[in-house]
């Protein structure tokens, strides 16, 4: 007697672990029934601009059926199609990225995914109108051109600092650099920021010899010229 109810124990439980099985298989604990399960991974979630990322959604799943279609939502106006796809990004921002499976009974799922896409920051340079000798006169016309700056768009602003207090905006200005009463020289550091359209900054400088001071018996000159 003993034995057969140890055989029937054993038979119950092999049983309880098969719909176990069975259940866990068909994807009956939690979630729809039926329904299939998104799963994908990207090769990169972060970049600079251009950047191509690929994306598998082979880890996607249907626990009753098979998935008929991947569908992809690239966050940017763009979509896709298919197990694996890649997709470059073009303009800078965080882009939600879903895949949507759908089994044969249409049944569908979504996952999401955010890229961060990163705005190429812009270099700044400069020349001046004097580059060929190494000083500038004071009261000289010197003209500043910040157009060797580079950016993946058109620079917005342009912010010269001349180094005595004054500043200025535009891709090319002029400055004076006024007499100072005793000294004939000088070194000023004009440095130029330039800011593309997304707010990256970048900054470069120049130290610059200005030579010449104010004649005999004149006060310090004021105002801007
Ligand atoms: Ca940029």
């Amino acid at each position: 007697m003993r034995t057969t109810m140890l055989h029937r124990l054993r038979v119950s439980l092999v049983l309880g672990l098969l719909a176990f099985v069975v259940l866990a298989l068909t994807g009956c604990f939690g979630g729809r029934p039926g329904s299939p399960r998104a799963l994908f991974r990207a090769s990169m979630l972060e970049g600079v601009i251009p950047f191509t990322v690929g994306f598998d959604g082979s880890l996607s799943f249907d626990p009753d059926g098979k998935i008929v279609s991947y569908n992809w939502d690239f966050g940017d106006d763009a979509i896709g199609s298919g197990v694996m796809v890649s997709h470059t990004f073009e303009d800078n921002g965080a882009f939600l990225v879903q895949l949507t499976v759908i089994d044969e009974h249409g049944n569908s799922h979504s996952s999401p995914l955010v890229v961060h896409a990163l705005n190429p920051l812009p270099t700044a340079a400069f020349s001046h109108s004097r580059e060929d000798v190494d000083f500038v006169i004071v009261r000289e016309a010197i003209t500043f051109d910040a157009s060797e700056s580079t950016d993946d768009e058109p620079i917005e602003i342009y912010t010269w600092d001349f180094g005595d207090g004054r500043t200025a905006t535009g891709d090319k200005v002029t400055h004076r650099f006024k007499a100072k009463e005793g000294r004939t020289r000088r070194i000023v550091t004009v440095t130029l920021t330039v800011t593309d359209n997304d707010g990256g900054e970048a900054s470069t400088y120049k130290e610059i010899e200005v030579v010449g001071g104010l004649p005999c018996n004149r006060p310090s000159e004021g105002g801007n010229s």
